[in-house]
């Protein structure tokens, strides 16, 4: 059997790749030197952050020359994301950096109106010819997360493997000879990517050997249905998952334990979730990386989970009790070798918000605008904490108001969204509409917004703060808290343009497995992943 080879330097979570390698049974050994290249027997390359700061690892490392060699002489080759893009000539996303020009054409930004970018989650793909890494493929959707990708152009036709519909069509697979590439993760693709990956590894020739394929006419992107398991020590110190009401977790004075971390996430990853959600709901008043076994939940969690993993709590700068100094960026990056895809900010967020209020720009140093650099835009994802403040006419505030139709305890008929920190505990003067915006410019990629009021309640989504802040967004936005129903997923989905919808307590409680609410979707026409 080959030996794996990967060219993973170092900027970014291949740990799932690596999880997804060990799990097919094959052996993996990294590129360390420039010299490794060209004795690798097949060679993946799943290129993380930005076009440009992957091509400049490339070039520091001198990896540039022997990649290119190795191409050239068609050895057996698969790039994953930015590993696509790379063959390229150059991307809009860094203009001035050259790609490794394998494959005419430059790398462009999704533009189209109304377009919610980056684009992310489950799409399909149209395979364009048959190969071996296709075969048996049946129209499965695959985990995608980019703003930019490869257009069809006749220059490239000969490399155009697969397509995707998304702001017109783009290339999500290409290949020639022993060469492939394909945009989507296959690692966090579920079993359709695992099979592929497998296909990838296990030797085949790459070229026209597969089965025919069924072909779905236009791709489309689904709605993502999310479990979201909320976690923290209970009074005897270990680590559950719980869940509260109106973010109140404890039910006769103790925090109610609904399981285990790792467990329930395997759980709901083999029960259809399209992605899993860790939230560390205490860490904003402990050091997470000081005996964190978050990090351990993470790591065990993505050998068996394959669709992304997001982690939330306590991402922002710490001074440990040695006076060491940590930044946001070092938390996240601990919670990216463990195992995450997507780092989820909640405290700091809001904290940065402030700062850019006050000072009326950006300065570079928040933990936002920190960690999308290094990691990307798409794996930085703001948790909004807001709570309902009633007002009896928008001229009372200076908020961002809705006109309600649920009204407050004294009939008023206007409410702003308060955000709040440390789950809850503090309320600040920033309504979740600006918060939004400004992370948006600042570099987020995603919002997840909850409703303290609605927390729990099985009332239903608050579908006026969802659609206030989804109208002022173009990145994907996570409706989340209060699914008591399969039909609060029709309804948020068809009331307001949210990407997905994300829910706790009904899943932990069995109430309502989830491909029951995706049958329920699929039956008001709303496209999901099987
Ligand atoms: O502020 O960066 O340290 O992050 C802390 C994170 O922990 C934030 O994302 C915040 O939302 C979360 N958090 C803090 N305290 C609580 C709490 O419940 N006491 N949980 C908490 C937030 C809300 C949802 C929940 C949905 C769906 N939980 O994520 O899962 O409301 O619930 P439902 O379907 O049962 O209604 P930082």
């Amino acid at each position: 059997m080959a030996m794996i080879y990967l060219l993973d330097y170092g900027a970014g979570n291949v740990r799932s790749l690596r999880n997804a390698i060990r799990k097919l049974g094959y052996e993996l050994a990294d590129i360390s030197r420039p010299d490794d290249i060209l004795k690798a027997e097949r060679l993946i390359f799943p290129g993380v952050g930005s076009f440009g700061a992957a091509m400049q690892r490339l070039h520091d490392l001198g990896y540039i020359e022997p990649l290119q060699a190795y191409l050239r002489a068609d050895r057996p080759f698969l790039g994953i994301c930015i590993g696509l893009q790379c063959l390229f000539e150059g991307s809009e996303e860094s203009p001035d950096i050259a790609g490794l020009g394998l494959i005419p054409g430059r790398i462009r930004r999704f533009s189209g109106p109304g377009l919610s970018v980056p684009h992310m989650g489950w799409n399909g793909v149209r395979p364009e010819r048959e190969s071996s890494l296709f075969a048996g493929y049946n129209g499965e959707k695959l985990y995608f997360v980019h703003s930019y990708r490869a257009v069809p152009e006749p220059a490239n036709a000969p490399w155009s493997l697969a397509l995707t519909d998304y702001d017109g069509e783009f290339l999500s697979g290409v290949q020639k000879g022993q060469v492939a590439a394909v945009q989507f993760h296959p690692e966090k693709s579920g079993d359709a990517g695992l099979r592929l990956l497998d296909r990838f590894l296990a030797g085949e020739p790459l070229q026209n050997v597969g089965d025919r394929y069924r072909s779905p006419e236009t791709t489309r992107l689904a709605k993502r249905i999310i479990a979201c398991l909320d976690v923290r020590a209970n009074d005897a110190g270990d680590l559950v998952v719980t869940k509260g009401d109106q973010y109140d977790v404890r039910e006769e004075g103790q925090v109610r334990n609904l399981g285990k971390p790792v467990d329930l996430a395997r759980r709901y990853y083999e029960e259809g979730a399209d992605e899993v959600t860790f939230l560390n709901i205490t860490a904003f008043r402990d050091f997470p990386l000081k005996d964190q076994p978050m990090l351990e939940v993470l790591e065990r969690t993505s050998e068996k989970v394959f669709v992304p993993l997001t982690i939330g709590g306590g991402i922002r700068a710490f001074r440990d009790a040695d006076g060491r100094h940590y930044s946001a960026l070092d938390v996240a990056s601990a919670y990216f070798r463990s195992g995450a895809d997507k780092i989820s900010i909640g405290s700091d967020a809001v904290s940065s918000v402030e700062r850019y209020q006050q000072e009326g720009c950006a300065r570079g140093d928040s933990s936002i605008e920190q960690i999308a650099y290094v990691y990307g835009n798409q794996a930085v994802v703001i948790s909004i904490d807001p709570r309902r403040v009633y007002v009896a006419s928008p001229a009372k505030t200076r908020h961002h108001t809705v006109h309600t139709r649920v009204p407050g305890p004294n009939g008023e008929q206007f409410c702003w969204f308060q955000c709040t920190v440390k789950g809850g505990r503090e309320g600040r003067d920033v309504d979740a509409v600006e918060l939004a915006r400004v992370c948006e410019a600042l570099g987020a990629g995603e919002i997840l917004l909850n409703s303290i009021d609605r927390d729990g309640t099985g009332a239903g989504f608050d579908l006026e703060l969802i659609a206030a802040v989804s109208d002022a967004v173009t990145i994907p936005v996570i409706a989340s808290s209060g699914a008591g129903r399969v039909e609060h997923f029709g309804e948020v989905f068809e009331a307001t343009d949210v990407e997905a919808a994300l829910a706790a307590g009904i899943f932990h409680r069995r109430e309502v497995p989830i491909a029951v609410v995706k049958k329920h979707l699929q039956s008001r026409g709303i496209e999901t992943r099987d």
